[in-house]
C-alpha cells in the first residue's frame, strides 16, 4: 500500500448537475437563472440551480418559495430523475476507462485513485484533464476535477476552481494549502460546528493547529479529533470501492400541512412498502442498528428520532411517532421521513478502539479509525 503522501487521488463532481442536464436539453433554459425543484404551491424545494440563479443566493435545500422571492425570474424546472441517472452511468462507465478503484459519492461525484494508473505517464493532472475532456465530449456536460494526495483535499480542489474547472494540490503545495484553508470547507463541518468554532476564534486550519488537542477534543468528542487530523493534512481514507450502506430510508414532502397522528400514520403506511424494498435491495438481512422517523413542520424546522433497534419492526414506528409528536406543538408537518441505520461491521471494531490522543511530542493524530465514525446528517431519500 502507498504511503498517503504518496497517492493520486482525483475528485471529480458535475458542476450544477441537474440544472446542467435540463440546460443541456433544453437551450430556452440556458440563459435564464433556473432551479430544479417543484413549485411554491406545493411546497418543493430546490434541488439544484444553475451558476446564474446562485448569484442571487438562490442554492439547493432552499425552499422554491424562498428562493422565487430572492430571484423573482427563476424558472423552476421539475426534475428528470431517469435522464440524470443515465447520464450518472455514463459518467461512472467513463470513469472506469481510467481505473478500477473508484468510490461514487453521489449520482454526480467520486473519488477516483489513479496512484497506479500508467495512463499519460501516470500524471494525475493529465488523467484528470481528459476525463473532464471525455465527459464533456460524450455527455455535454461540464464537470469539475481536484487532484491531491489524500481525499478530502482532493475534493476541496475540485470546488476551488468550479465550474469548469481543475484545481491541482502537489504533495509539495500541500501544507501551505492546509495552512490556510477556511475549516468552513472541510467536509463535515457543517452550519453549527462553525458556528462554535467560530467562537473558539477557529477559522482556519493553521488556528486548528495552534489550539490546544485536549479542549477541541472536549468540545468535538471524535470529531474533534477528526478535525485535528484533517488540519495537520492527515486523510488515510483509503477509496472504498464497496461502500457499506449506513442507512436507508424513505421520505415524503406533503401537498398540504397536516395535524393528526392518524394522518401521519396513513402517511407512513403508504411509505412502508418502499422502505421493506430499499431494506430487501440493501441486503442487510434482519439485522440492523436503528429505527428513526423525521417529521418538518411548516416553520420549516425538523427534527428525527432514532433509536437503537436490533431488528426492524413496522410497528415500532408507532412508538417513534409518539414520541415525536410531543415535539410538535402546533406546527403543522410538511414531511415525513422512515430510515433504518444499517449494521456496519467496521463499526463494531471501531466503537472498541480508545479515542486516539496526540503522542506526547507530536502535534497529529495519526489514527485514521476515527474518520468513518462522523456521520454527519446524512439525507435519506
Ligand atoms: P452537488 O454536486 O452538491 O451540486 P451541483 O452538482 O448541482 O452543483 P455544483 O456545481 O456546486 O457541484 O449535487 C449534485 C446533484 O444532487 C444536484 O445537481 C442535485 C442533487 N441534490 C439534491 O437533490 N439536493 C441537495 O440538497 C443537493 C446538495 C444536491
Ligand atoms: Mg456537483
Amino acid at each position: 500500500m502507498s504511503q498517503p503522501s504518496q497517492r493520486k487521488i482525483i475528485h471529480v463532481d458535475m458542476d450544477c448537475f441537474y440544472a446542467a442536464v435540463e440546460m443541456r436539453d433544453n437551450p430556452a433554459l440556458r440563459d435564464v437563472p433556473i432551479a430544479i425543484g417543484g413549485s411554491s404551491d406545493r411546497r418543493g424545494v430546490v434541488s439544484t440551480c444553475n451558476y446564474l440563479a446562485r448569484r442571487y443566493g438562490v442554492h439547493s435545500a432552499m425552499s422554491t418559495a424562498h428562493a422565487l422571492r430572492l430571484c423573482p425570474d427563476l424558472v423552476l424546472v421539475p426534475g428528470r430523475m431517469a435522464e440524470y441517472k443515465a447520464v450518472s452511468d455514463h459518467i461512472r462507465e467513463i470513469f472506469s476507462r481510467y481505473t478500477q478503484v473508484i468510490e461514487p459519492l453521489s449520482w454526480d461525484e467520486a473519488f477516483l485513485d489513479v496512484t497506479d494508473s500508467a495512463y499519460f505517464n501516470g500524471s494525475a493532472t493529465r488523467i484528470a484533464q481528459d476525463i473532464r475532456r471525455v465527459i464533456e465530449a460524450e455527455t455535454g456536460l461540464t464537470a469539475s476535477a481536484g487532484v491531491a494526495p489524500i481525499k478530502f483535499i482532493a475534493k476541496v480542489a475540485s470546488d476551488e476552481n468550479k465550474p469548469n474547472g481543475l484545481c491541482v494540490i502537489t504533495p509539495e503545495q500541500l501544507e501551505e494549502f492546509v495552512l490556510q484553508l477556511p475549516l468552513k470547507k472541510i467536509p463535515g463541518v457543517g452550519k453549527v460546528t462553525l458556528e462554535k468554532l467560530h467562537t473558539l476564534g477557529l477559522h482556519t486550519c493553521k488556528d486548528v493547529r495552534a489550539f490546544p488537542f485536549a479542549r477541541l477534543h472536549q468540545q468535538f468528542g471524535k470529531f474533534g479529533a477528526l478535525l485535528w487530523n484533517r488540519c495537520h493534512g492527515i486523510d488515510n481514507r483509503e477509496i472504498q470501492v464497496h461502500r457499506v450502506r449506513k442507512s436507508v430510508g424513505v421520505e415524503r414532502t406533503l401537498a398540504q400541512d397536516i395535524y393528526e397522528r392518524s394522518e401521519v400514520l396513513g402517511i407512513i403506511d403508504e411509505l412502508l412498502p418502499k422502505l421493506r424494498s430499499r431494506i430487501t435491495s440493501a441486503n442487510v438481512g434482519k439485522r440492523i442498528k436503528s429505527q428513526g422517523i423525521k417529521l418538518k413542520f411548516n416553520d420549516f424546522q425538523q427534527t428525527t428520532i432514532a433509536h437503537t433497534r436490533q431488528i426492524y419492526d413496522e410497528d415500532y414506528f408507532g412508538t417513534l411517532l409518539t414520541e415525536v409528536l410531543a415535539r410538535r406543538k402546533e406546527r403543522g408537518i410538511r414531511l415525513v421521513g422512515l430510515h433504518i441505520g444499517l449494521y456496519d461491521p467496521e463499526d463494531i471494531e471501531q466503537l472498541n478502539l480508545p479515542l486516539p490522543e496526540p503522542e506526547p511530542g507530536s502535534s497529529a493524530v495519526t489514527n485514521a479509525s476515527v474518520d468513518s465514525t462522523h456521520v454527519s446528517n446524512q439525507s435519506h431519500s
